[in-house]
Parts: structure tokens; sequence; C-alpha cells
């Protein structure tokens, strides 16, 4: 069956999420450390924005090192948490595009797949208008944006996104994945480490044109019967993975600005309602019920600070999602007196909710 994906990758994710969130950044080199127990001076590149990749700098770099090819770079600490909401916030946004609620597969923090057979039928004009309103849709929602790879399969997807990068989009249709793929380095494959680049390399073959041209009997002989074939089949642009949600068990979360940085209630609240609502129309769109309820609030010094509470039974009601926010966000009142720049509401622990009552309804 003739099938149409969407692979979609945030560009320099953690780096882009901080130059939103301190606009003084913007032009220039910025780079997001993970740093050891040995303080700042151990510690590896997470990632760094395109300025400071110019200059050479690269995830996974010593940071030191990164220090020394660009010194005026601005150095941050990973924030994880904090990205993981945004990811959560994104990743909604995607879902929402697919086919269907299960026809959506997140990979990683910054990445996913989505199948849009029937929405386009299988027309890839039509494709890329969808392809184009997900960038405009990360972009007006989330000030980030992103890079999108359209194919006939998940492989060829991949590949198309991060082909042009940043704030692209690649569409590959069926007939010209031998063309788009040909020239490639193999290592480029999506799947293809640096052990099998290493032994394709000492058998002649760096290319994906020479892999697939390749016999797949030699090829099973050196790498084992399913990985042979397995490179045959790439190399020709070829793979059946159905596109798949592996965890059901994920999160629902929405993060805004405060229209100026203010402890204001009133402001604080009537956005955080905003928040809710988009939620709780979530978890009702996804038949989902959660256990766990969490707010986030960036303060104007761009420190992030998340409460949480978790239950014991899974609910999907308004009334327990508002009631618990609602108190996190006045211990945030009381315990601090910094003014909110962001906030963000989120639920987690999630599970099908079909057939699960109410709290209301016992
Ligand atoms: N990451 C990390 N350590 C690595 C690679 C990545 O911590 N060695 C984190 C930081 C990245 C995020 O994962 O922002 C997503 O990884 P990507 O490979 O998608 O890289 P980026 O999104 O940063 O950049 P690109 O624009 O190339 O996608
Ligand atoms: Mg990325
Ligand atoms: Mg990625």
């Amino acid at each position: 069956m003739e099938r149409v994906i969407i692979h979609v990758d945030m560009d320099y994710f953690y780096a882009a999420i901080e130059e939103r969130e301190d606009p003084t950044l913007k032009g220039k080199a910025v780079v997001v450390c993970m740093y050891s127990n040995r303080g700042e001076s151990g510690g590896a590149v997470s990632t760094s924005n395109y300025i400071a990749r110019d200059a050479g700098i690269r995830s996974a770099m010593p940071c030191k090192l990164a220090k020394s090819k660009k010194p005026d770079a601005v150095f941050l600490p990973v924030r994880k948490a904090f990205y993981e909401e945004v990811s959560a916030s994104v990743m909604e946004i995607l879902r929402s595009n697919a086919d269907s609620e299960e026809a959506f597969e997140k990979i990683s923090i910054d990445e996913a797949f989505l199948e849009i057979t029937e929405s386009c039928n299988c027309d890839y004009d039509l494709a890329k208008e969808i392809g184009l309103r997900i960038k405009e849709e990360v972009k007006s929602q989330e000030r980030i944006t992103c890079s999108v790879g359209i194919g006939p399969n998940k492989l060829i997807a991949k590949m198309a996104s991060s082909f042009r990068k940043p704030d692209g989009i690649t569409v590959i249709r069926p007939e010209e994945t031998e063309d788009f793929l040909k020239p490639m380095p193999v290592k480029k494959l999506w799947g293809i480490g640096k052990v099998t680049e290493d032994k394709l390399a000492e058998m002649g073959i760096t290319t994906v044109e020479e892999l697939a041209a390749f016999d797949v009997m030699e090829l099973i002989s050196v790498f084992g019967k399913n990985k042979g074939m397995w490179l045959k089949g790439a190399a020709s642009g070829q793979d059946d993975s159905p596109v798949k949600e592996r965890t059901a068990s994920d999160q629902i979360g929405r993060m805004a600005s405060l229209k100026n940085d203010s402890r204001n209630e009133n402001m604080i609240f009537s956005l955080l309602d905003e928040l809710m609502d988009d939620v709780i129309g979530k978890v009702k769109k996804r038949k989902v019920s959660f256990r766990s309820v969490t707010v986030t609030v960036i303060f104007s010094n761009f420190k992030t600070s998340t409460k949480s509470k978790t239950f014991n039974h899974a609910v999907s009601d308004r009334e327990i999602l508002t009631e618990n926010a609602v108190e996190l966000m006045k211990q945030f009142l009381e315990e601090s007196t910094i003014n909110f720049r962001r906030i963000g509401v989120r639920v987690g622990n999630l599970q099908e909710s079909t057939g699960q009552k109410s709290l209301f309804d016992f």
C-alpha cells in the first residue's frame, strides 16, 4: 500500500528554546552544555545554534574545546525538564496533523513521524501544504523552527528532513527516492552506525549507490541475514516499518508567555485557564485520562521551576485539573518574589480512558 509519511525535526532544539526565552541572545553564538560533576571544566556540548556551528562547534564536543573555538559564545547549562515541556507542546501540534491520533510516533525529544496518507490522498502537492502548515503552527505557537521531510516511508522522510536545515522542507516522491539516495554516503542512511560504516568501507562501499548495487548474498555473508537484507532494501529506499506510537504513557502540555513579566494574579490565572482549556481539549480528543498535574513557571530571570501532584487513580475532569493546577500556582506565588515570565501546565501518566468513569459519575 502506498503511504505518505512526514518526519519533523526541530532545529538546534535546546539552543533554539534558550534563544526564544532570552531575546538578548539573538545574533550570538549559543552553546548548551551538559556539565559533569566536575563542574564547568568538564562537560560536553549538548547542542549549539547555527552561529556556533559555523565556528566548528558540534554536539558531544567537550565544552572546553567549544570555548576555545568561540570564546565569545554564550554557554548555558541544560534545562532538560523545561525542554521536555516544550517538546510536549510541539508533539501535540504534530499529532493533531496526523491521519489519526495513532498515526503518530515520537522518536526523540525533538522529532516525530506522522502518517498523512489519508489526509493528502497520496497527493504530494497536498502533502507539502500539510508540511508547510505544520511548520507555520510550530512557529506561531512555539516560536521555534523545525525542518520537515516528506516521503513514501519513514526512512525517506527521516533522511529528507535533514536534507535542508534549518527551517527547511524537502519532499521526495516515490519516483525520486533513488536519485535522492544514490549520491549519499552510506553513513547518512538512517540506521547505519559507525561500525557498519567502517565494515562497508572495508568492502569498498562508501555511497548508497554502491551499496544498492552490491550483491545481497555477499552482504548477508558479512552482516547476517536480517541486517544484510535490511542494508540492501534500505539502499534502494525501501522501508515497510509502520508509524506507531511506542509508549502509550506520555504527557499533554501547553506553555505560554504572559503579556509582560508580572505577578498579577488575574493575568496569571486567566492565562492558566486558557492553557487548561487547551490541555483538557486534547485529553478528551485523545480519550485518555491522567494521573498527574504539573505546573511550570519560568521567572523573569529565566529560572525554571516545576511543581507536580500525582493521584492514586486516573481522572479526566477539567474540575480536578483546575483545582490542582490553581493550588500549585498559588504555591508558586506564595514562595516567590520575582515576576513570572512564562507559565505552563501539563498532565501526565496518561492512560486510555475508554469505559472509564469520571469521578463525577460515581
Ligand atoms: N542532544 C544532546 N546530545 C547530543 C545530541 C543531541 O543532548 N549529542 C540534544 C540537544 C538537541 C536535541 O537533543 O537540541 C535534539 O537533537 P538533534 O540531533 O535533533 O539536534 P538539534 O535539534 O540541536 O539540531 P538540528 O538543527 O541539527 O536538528
Ligand atoms: Mg533537531
Ligand atoms: Mg533530532
